[in-house]
């Protein structure tokens, strides 16, 4: 039998390398759109990739880009997909703000380009399409806990281009017959999360500071509170999604909603260090309270988190916390990891990321210091 073959937009990202993992092990033959750059971007699927030269290929990458439709169309009647995921987006609310028209385009008319490539080349009957919509759809609280009926109201440029890309799916499918499904994905982390989003960011720093080589996390809204899960498991909701008889639209979430402060507490916590936060507002600073890990020395009563408000966004989504019954009913879908396994993954992979970075320092050579 042939093998079934899925297109994924987004491949070099975070969940596009969890997604070619499980679709590998699931006997799929992937094929992944990466965007040229200037420096090499497939660090998170290197280990999935093979010499293009080996006559057992499971993994082809194509050089392509969601505003380019003579691309897309090129390349979707090249691979002939079963199922295409389109995960590829300008994925930064924040930087949104500073990119919006940029972001319409590659997130909210990327998708219509891609549905339009199902129409043109007649693969309506043959080719599934899952769209990575988002819980940032339900921005300014509506009600809680947010489900596949609660409001939409979008508080940035991304979810607004988003939420074009959220119905355009639902109008392809009801227009066209096409097996289309959005995954409203709430928040989802891991050690390969990009660098600055904000779990990451913190994890970075714990590391960081508790190996000496950061003195201080500057953060934003503190107070924000997300639902957060393990991108392991959400990518296997997306793969779920496509595998039913009807297509419909289905939220992910774990049902647990958690605050930016308490995450940094839990985070410290996995290195040893209790930290306890004091003030208010753009004067809140988060301090040591004690260290009992020998290998790390951090000063009693330092400041270690401070605000600063260059991270605040111009309209912010105070509150997120799904309602994942639908998933858990429809695709006997479930979370196996929790937010304390999630954070000690995340921070056992940023300090040993950092040590090998220490012993560089140690050493003498120069370590780069990127910050955000
Ligand atoms: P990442 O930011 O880690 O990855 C985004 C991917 O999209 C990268 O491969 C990036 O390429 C690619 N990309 C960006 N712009 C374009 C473009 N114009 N054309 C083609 N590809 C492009 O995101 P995640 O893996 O975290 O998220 C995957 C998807 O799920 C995104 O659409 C995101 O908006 C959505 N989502 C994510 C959630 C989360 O919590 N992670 C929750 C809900 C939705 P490059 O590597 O070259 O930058
Ligand atoms: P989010 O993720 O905006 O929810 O979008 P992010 O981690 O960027 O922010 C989460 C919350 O933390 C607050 N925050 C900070 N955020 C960042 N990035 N940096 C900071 O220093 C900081 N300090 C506080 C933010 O204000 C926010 O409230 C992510 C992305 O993956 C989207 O693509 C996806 O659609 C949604 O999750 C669901």
């Amino acid at each position: 039998m042939e093998k079934r073959k899925a297109l994924i937009t987004g491949i070099t990202g975070q969940d596009g390398a969890y997604l070619t993992e499980l679709l590998i092990s699931k006997g799929y033959d992937v094929h992944g759109i990466k965007r040229r750059s200037s420096l090499f971007n497939t660090d998170r699927i290197d280990h999935l990739y093979q010499d293009p030269h080996d006559s057992e290929i499971r993994l082809t990458l194509h050089y392509g880009d969601l505003s380019d439709s003579t691309n897309l169309i090129r390349i979707i009647q090249q691979v002939q997909p079963d199922e295409i995921y389109n995960l590829g987006a300008m994925s930064h609310v924040k930087v949104s703000f500073d990119t919006p028209e940029y972001t319409a385009n590659a997130d909210g008319i990327g998708t219509l380009r891609l549905l339009e490539a199902i129409r043109i080349l007649g693969l309506e009957k043959k080719t599934k399409i899952y769209q990575a919509s988002t819980s940032e759809l339900y921005g300014l609280v509506q009600a809680v806990p947010q489900s596949e009926t609660t409001p939409f109201y979008p508080r940035s440029p991304y979810a607004v281009a988003k939420m074009y890309a959220y119905w355009i799916t639902v109008n392809y499918r009801e227009a066209y017959g096409i097996y289309a499904c959005n995954g409203i994905l709430f928040n989802h982390e891991s050690p390969l999360r990009g660098e600055t989003f904000v779990t990451r960011k913190i994890t970075r720093a714990t590391a960081k500071i508790a190996m000496g080589l950061q003195d201080k996390l500057f953060l934003g809204n503190l107070d924000a509170q997300r639902d957060w899960g393990h991108a392991k498991d959400y990518v296997e909701a997306m793969y779920l999604i496509l595998q039913q008889d009807k297509p419909t639209d289905y939220v992910i979430a774990t049902g647990v909603t958690t605050r930016v402060r308490e995450f940094v507490r839990l985070a410290f916590a996995e290195v040893g260090i209790t930290v306890e936060f004091k003030g208010e507002g753009i004067n809140e600073v988060g301090y040591v309270v004690s260290c009992n890990n020998p290998d790390f020395h951090v000063e009693i009563g330092k400041e270690v988190v401070a605000v600063d408000a260059k991270y605040f966004r111009p309209t912010e989504v105070d509150l997120l916390i799904g309602d994942p019954a639908k998933s858990k009913k429809l695709l006997g879908w479930q979370p196996k990891y929790d937010l304390k396994e999630l954070v000690s993954e995340m921070v056992a992979a940023d300090v040993d990321l950092f040590r090998r970075e220490r012993l560089l320092k140690d050493s003498g050579y120069a370590i780069k210091n990127q910050f955000e």
